[in-house]
């Protein structure tokens, strides 16, 4: 097969052909669904023919592949970025507009795939996205969510959470396959007998089973003509299942049962960093993982392959612990049903498996009741036991009966249940372990798994996170890429460092005219986005100070609030006068996990602050909240390019890395940020003077903690602080009802888990360095142009080169 002329005809006829037989319709009687669709399989024409030649070639060479397992990925709009990656844009904007079509129109229509909560699952989409470019084997396994994260609104600036129909209108970048169906089983019981050759085996007999079936995406490279695998795996019901109740007469039984099964890809949990242990959660964690493990094992070794070898064609990452059932499901697939020795399966199994830890937040390690283990997966449950049992003898073997270190470090926790540490099994499988950032992967060895640490020297390593510079640089600020490529030409898309070249650029005044006339651009296009999305406004001139990520507590949004009540009474009550506050767009997007309270009452309040703020002629043309509702990856692509200062004020220890911040940076935004997850590399990178640093570091805040935390303190010894709780607990926001936030003030004076009155001074004083910064537009461009040039270290394409070194060892190219 061969891809249609890469012309402006070839596009033109192979689009009016899709219309006419993928859509039934003509150019004239099509609806704007049905162009986009046509416009879709038109781009996806051009990609088919190197995406099965790809497949074939890795199925032939059987290259040792990266099979990423990740319950989650957060996509972003395809169409754009296929266009990109085939360098068809400028020939589909030509050829649609013979067609009297603005592919611009067409592009807004899409609704992206959310099929992950934040950092973690864009984190996923960069890593395939850097594969393909830098044409690394690569199949990525997830779960195609038919609900991906919730749509947010806001009532009475309330969130509410509506369901992501994303699939509503269908999905022209998928292509299932039913005919590769899997059959994954759940429940029932595990039993020995004897096998042929009279040895005495166990196996599992599942009693309940669902189907399997993968749906495919393309990934493009860029530019190099390579197409990877993205596997989403649907729930469906099996047929046997179904005729069996059906046959019994109960049809509304067999429908519930349907239902039952396909609730397992039914919807993304919208938790973000802390799990709560459902048990449909551990459902969809063992369907992807074994429907995977089966899908690699059945269609990419070469029939009669010897499994004793796989460990040179495949390596699964497991991104983060959600996907570390694969373990105990390997052994058993090579131990119950190909029929290894238990030694000989886990000597393999050890090196098949790699494991990323994403977090250091206790409660986001996740941890499941032995007795839904037991329940749900009897065999696997048996497995763990026995490498548990294994690893604790090598432990005796190496410290003695040292109980407690045995206790601790022992994969089944006693307490307050019994329960699998999945964390501690990852660890123990693992070739490797990997933090996502320097801090965070110190602290892991040292805090976390010290002892791990001890007993395997050498499995942690670091691999900082990256972002592709593609989607969140060339995609999303054309602009500024063009400037670039003027300055120092086109090689920096796939090569980041490169960017180094601009430093001198800094001190050239012509340049950086250009470049704020590009910020300038970039917030003129966000304020029209946000005027037709929400009805609001970037205020001509205003620093944009933007916070922008899920919403917990320990990213301390209540922070930012705080500056914002404080700079907001500072000028009402007289004390600061207008003319001397830098005129700040304060813009806020997150989501809260529908279940967390105290998120979501905070989500209340900054809306509650807005509301005042934004209708108070005190300050009116000077301060501004907005908080457009439902951030997502098409929203950040508006956001970062146009962002001048980048919020990244978690509490030290706490943000495994961010990714976020490297965004803002290489967009050119500054960073006030603590000494936490990357903002550490960041800083170092771009240095001290193109950096706002605040607040505690990680061994200040351990240091607290022991000497005894006392909030009130804070609140007792800082005027501006008490002026702003006071505000917030006298009913200025909320109508004079004292109750409505009464739960966060308690919060912040009696509990602050997240230290945001220890740092409130440290960030206010910083706060005012960036005002003053800000009055010098030049130097502040300067320093801008600076993070770009320093932060390429941050591309994706580097954390893939780090794992294929430190980790993977797999080849560079097919
Ligand atoms: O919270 C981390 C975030 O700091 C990191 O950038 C991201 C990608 O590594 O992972 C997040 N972790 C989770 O979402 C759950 O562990």
């Amino acid at each position: 097969m061969t891809a249609p002329a890469a012309t402006v005809d070839g596009f033109v006829a192979e689009f009016l052909q899709n219309l006419n037989l993928e859509r039934g319709v003509t150019l004239t009687a099509s609806s704007p669904n049905d162009r986009y669709v046509a416009l879709a399989y038109t781009v996806r024409d051009y990609l088919i023919a190197r995406w099965l030649e790809d497949r074939r070639h890795l199925r032939e060479t059987q290259a040792k592949t990266v099979c990423y397992l990740s319950a989650e990925y957060l996509l972003g709009r395809q169409l754009q970025n296929n266009l990109l990656a085939t360098d068809l844009t400028a020939i589909a904007t030509e050829a649609l507009a013979q067609c009297g079509v603005d592919l611009d129109e067409l592009r807004d229509l899409e609704v992206e795939p959310g099929l992950g909560n934040g950092g973690l699952g864009r984190l996923a989409a960069c890593f395939i996205d850097s594969l393909a470019t830098m044409s690394v084997p690569n199949i990525g396994y997830g779960i195609r969510y038919e609900y991906g994260i919730f749509r947010q609104t806001f009532d009475d600036g309330q969130q509410s959470e509506q369901p992501d129909a994303w699939l509503a209108l269908g999905s022209p970048w998928e292509f299932p396959h039913p005919e590769a169906a899997q059959t994954i089983g759940f429940g029932g019981r595990t039993e020995s007998y004897v096998d042929d050759e009279g040895v005495t085996r166990a196996r599992w007999v599942p009693d309940w089973r669902v189907r399997a079936v993968p749906y495919n995406y393309m990934v493009p490279g860029y530019h190099n003509g390579r197409v990877n695998t993205l596997r989403l795996w649907s729930a469906q019901a099996t047929d046997a299942f179904d005729l069996r109740i059906f046959n019994s007469g109960d049809y509304e039984e067999a429908v519930r049962a349907q239902t039952y099964a396909e609730n397992i890809s039914k919807v993304l949990y919208p938790e973000d960093s802390t799990p709560q242990g459902k048990e449909l959660r551990l459902q969809q964690q063992y369907f992807f993982v074994s429907a995977s493990i089966a899908d690699f094992i059945d269609t990419q070794l070469a029939d009669g392959a010897d499994l004793a070898t796989l460990p040179d064609k495949v390596i699964f990452q497991l991104n983060d612990t959600h996907p570390v059932i694969a373990v105990p499901e390997l052994m058993r697939v090579l131990v119950d049903e190909k029929g290894m020795t238990w030694d000989a399966a886990w000597d393999i199994t050890r090196q098949c498996f790699a494991y990323t830890c994403h977090t250091l937040l206790p409660e986001a390690l996740e941890v499941w009741s032995v007795e839904l283990m037991g329940r749900l997966l009897p065999r696997h449950l048996e497995i763990i036991y026995r490498i548990n049992d294994e690893f604790l003898a090598a432990v005796r073997e190496r410290f003695g009966d040292d109980e407690m270190r045995i206790r601790d470090m022992s994969i089944i926790a006693e307490f307050p249940e019994r329960s699998v540490r999945m964390a501690y099994l990852a660890t123990v499988a693992a070739a490797k372990v990997n933090g996502v950032a320097e801090l965070h992967s110190q602290l892991l060895r040292e805090k976390v798994l010290p002892d791990f640490d001890e007993f395997f020297p050498g499995r942690f390593i670091n691999v900082t996170n990256g972002v592709t510079p593609r989607r969140f640089l060339r995609l999303a600020n054309p602009d500024l890429s063009a400037l670039i490529t003027e300055a120092i030409g086109e090689g920096w898309v796939t090569d980041l460092e490169r960017l180094r070249e601009l430093e001198p650029y800094a001190d050239d005044a012509d340049f950086r005219s250009a470049f704020a006339q590009v910020k300038a651009a970039n917030k003129r296009h966000l304020s029209d986005v946000l005027r037709a999305r929400d009805g609001f406004e970037v205020g001509e001139g205003h620093m944009l100070d933007v916070m922008v990520k899920r919403l917990h507590e320990y990213k301390r949004q209540m922070l930012k609030l705080l500056h914002i009540v404080t700079t907001y009474e500072n000028i009402v009550s007289g004390r600061v006068a207008v003319a001397d506050v830098q005129p700040r767009t304060f813009l806020f997007g997150a989501k809260a996990a529908p279940g967390y309270v105290m998120a979501k009452r905070i989500i209340h309040l900054i809306n509650a602050v807005g509301s005042v703020v934004n209708a108070d002629p005190r300050v009116e043309g000077r301060l501004q909240v907005l908080f457009p509702p439902n951030y997502n990856v098409t929203l950040a692509e508006r956001v970062v390019p146009a962002a001048d200062l980048s919020e990244q004020i978690s509490l030290a220890g706490k943000e495994a890395s961010g990714t976020g911040n490297m965004k803002f940076a290489l967009n050119g935004a500054l960073t006030i940020g603590t000494d936490d997850g990357a903002n550490v590399e960041i800083r170092e990178l771009v240095g001290d003077e193109n950096f706002f640093l605040f607040g505690m570091a990680e061994p200040e805040v351990e240091a607290l903690w022991a000497r005894g935390y006392r909030p009130s303190d804070f609140y007792a010894a800082d005027e501006d602080l008490r002026r702003s709780i006071d505000l917030i607990a006298s009913g200025t926001f909320s109508d004079g009802d004292r109750s409505v936030f009464e739960p966060v003030v308690s919060n912040l004076l009696y509990d602050d888990r997240f230290m945001v009155l220890a740092d409130y001074r440290s960030y206010i004083d910083e706060q005012a360095k960036v005002d003053t910064a800000y009055a010098d537009r030049d130097a502040w461009t300067r320093s801008a142009i600076l993070n770009v040039g320093r932060c390429g270290f941050f591309s994706s394409d580097r954390s893939m080169r780090d794992y294929i070194d430190r980790i993977w060892h797999t080849p560079l190219a097919m």
